[in-house]
Formats: structure tokens, C-alpha cells, sequence
């Protein structure tokens, strides 16, 4: 009988031991199902502003906050992105977002993603595509006005004068960022018989490119140029540049060269209050936040505005102390 009772409880505990454990296993697979699971295509790290904004992605997108982030970096390559994209259709996500390299070749793998009934949120950067309905919503900045805003202080400095020789380096061909920002200056060039553009150079966002073609700009001229303006179409463009002009003999700021620049990231700032960059046109790479009140909104049913543009403002160097430069986000 003794024994009996033994194989009873021996045999009960295995049963209730196993459920147990089933429960706990169950417990922990409704958890992470109720992980929203977002795959981020990020464009690169090739800037300051790239990296505070995959930041502001990591920021917001974690467990803590109920989501499962799978994150991809392009390498500035976009056909990494569209593996990266593919890759997480067939893992079947919750969201894909998509910071685009570039704006062309997007249609076949957002109808993709499309059939597949994943939303595809579009950040920093868009797509043009044959059909807006391939994507959910946009989240970035208005880049042109961006570009006017460097234009039209440019108007007001410049206005006394009878030429103004600028150089222009430009960001990765075909972004967004890079379309914008040029087409506000060729627009203000059209319309100012005195403004030269004395060279245009790709430099892909990039400070080493930017600072040898500015090297060899020098180098290589037979005469020694002068330069009124170099418009960067971002900070690490602007520092490249003026790392490349003070080597050769030009100063920057008041009396020099007048460098302008886009992004105002700390470092842009700390440059700009320095005096050596003459204007910071701001570009918000704080997008996480708006990105999650895209989801936020369809998980509760709604649907986003389909494009949503951050505010902007603008940095002289008169405008700035280290004490406002360290109350910012990035
Ligand atoms: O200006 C630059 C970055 O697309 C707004 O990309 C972004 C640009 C930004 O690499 O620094």
C-alpha cells in the first residue's frame, strides 16, 4: 500500500511538474507574441545625423515598450535594403521601416511587401513610387525648404555684392535629402546673374570625400580660387571642407569663407558657434518617437496621416551657447 501511495505521488508530481513547466512555457511564448516585431532598413552610418537617428529607432523600439526590433544597416548600398526588406517579408514582421538610400527602384518590393499586408512606414528619406498606397505614411523633413532657407540667407548676406563664387558638395545622388537641398540652391542660382557655381562635387554625405575633393578643387586650379561660399549639404560635408580650406591658406566665418551647412548636430553646432561655420540649417534625426505613433495608431485601429514633417529652425553663430547646444537631443 505504501508502495502504491508512493508510485501516486511520484507520478502526480511528474503530471503537475509538467504543467507546470507547459504553463510557464506558454506563459513565455504569449509574451513574446505579444512582441510587436518591427525590421528596420537603415541607410548607413555615414554621418552624425545617421547615427542619432538610428539611436532615436533604438531608443523607442524595445522590449520594454512591448516591441521586437530587427535592425539592418544598408552600408549605403541599396541593394542591400531591398535584401534587407525581402528578408524580413519572409520573416513575416509586424512593420517594415524603411529609411531609403535613394528615392528610385522601390515599387517591386514595397508591392511585395504590400501583398504580404505588412505596412511599410517610410522615415528621413522617400521613395518615389508609381503608387503612393505602396506605403503607410512618411516621417522626415521638407528638404527643399531646407535649401531655401540657406538661400535666402544667402540673399541677405551676399546682397551687396557684385559675385559670389560658391562650391557645392552634394549628398548621395538621388536621396531625398540630397534633391531637395540641391534644387533650392539651382533655383536661386537661376535667378542671381551673380552667383557663380565654380564647382559641384558628389560627396556621398560623407567628411573624407568631402575634404579631398575640396583638396584637389584647390590643388588642381591654376590660380588660386576664390570662394565666397561652400554649400554642404551636411555637417560632416562642412567639416571635410573647412579641414580642406584652412590647410590651404583660407579662413572660415566672418571676413572668409562662408560655409553652410545642414543638420546641426552637437558637433555642427559646437563648429558653428566657433564662428567657422556660418549657418546650420536644422535637420531632425529624432524620428523614433513619430515612427511608434504610426504603429500605435494602427494598432489601435486608425489610420496615420500619410506624411508628417518636423519642425526645423535655423543656427547663426550669434545664436549660440554651449549651454543651448547641450540641452539638445542630438
Ligand atoms: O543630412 C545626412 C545623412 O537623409 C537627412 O543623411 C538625411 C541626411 C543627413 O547622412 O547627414
Amino acid at each position: 500500500m505504501k508502495m502504491l501511495k508512493k508510485i501516486v505521488s511520484v507520478l502526480l508530481t511528474a503530471v503537475l511538474g509538467c504543467c507546470l513547466v507547459c504553463s510557464c512555457n506558454n506563459e513565455q511564448q504569449t509574451g513574446e507574441d505579444e512582441l510587436i516585431v518591427v525590421g528596420v532598413s537603415q541607410v548607413g552610418a555615414e554621418s552624425d545625423w545617421r547615427i542619432a537617428n538610428t539611436e532615436s529607432i533604438n531608443y523607442v523600439f524595445t522590449e520594454e515598450n512591448g516591441y521586437r526590433l530587427l535592425f539592418d544597416d544598408a552600408k549605403q548600398m541599396q541593394d542591400n535594403q531591398l535584401s534587407a526588406v525581402r528578408k524580413y517579408i519572409q520573416q513575416k514582421v509586424d512593420y517594415i521601416v524603411i529609411m531609403p538610400i535613394a528615392e528610385e527602384g522601390w515599387d517591386a518590393v514595397l508591392q511585395e511587401a504590400k501583398d504580404a499586408g505588412i505596412p511599410v512606414i517610410i522615415v528621413d528619406r522617400m521613395v518615389n513610387v508609381s503608387d503612393d498606397d505602396l506605403f503607410t505614411a512618411h516621417v522626415g523633413a521638407d528638404f527643399y525648404l531646407e535649401g531655401q532657407k540657406a538661400t535666402e540667407w544667402m540673399e541677405d548676406e551676399f546682397a551687396e555684392d557684385d559675385a559670389v563664387n560658391i562650391i557645392h558638395l552634394q549628398g548621395t545622388l538621388g536621396s531625398t535629402a540630397q534633391i531637395g537641398r540641391t534644387q533650392a540652391l539651382e533655383d536661386a542660382l537661376a535667378v542671381h546673374d551673380n552667383w557663380n557655381l565654380l564647382a559641384q562635387f558628389d560627396c556621398d554625405f560623407t567628411q573624407a570625400k568631402a575634404y579631398e575633393l575640396i583638396r584637389d578643387y584647390i590643388i588642381n586650379s591654376d590660380v588660386r580660387p576664390e570662394i565666397d561660399v561652400v554649400y554642404c549639404e551636411n555637417d560632416n560635408m562642412a567639416f571635410g571642407a573647412i579641414e580642406a580650406l584652412e590647410k590651404y591658406g583660407y579662413t572660415c566665418g566672418e571676413g572668409g569663407v562662408a560655409v553652410i551647412s545642414f543638420d546641426a548636430t552637437k558637433q555642427g553646432l559646437e563648429v558653428c558657434m566657433e564662428g567657422k561655420i556660418s549657418l546650420d540649417v536644422e535637420c531632425n534625426p529624432m524620428l523614433g518617437p513619430l515612427v511608434e505613433n504610426v504603429i500605435e495608431t494602427i494598432e489601435a485601429g486608425g489610420v496615420p496621416e500619410k506624411y508628417q514633417y518636423v519642425e526645423e529652425t535655423v543656427f547663426t553663430p550669434d545664436m549660440l551657447t554651449q549651454e543651448l547646444i547641450d540641452s539638445r537631443d542630438y
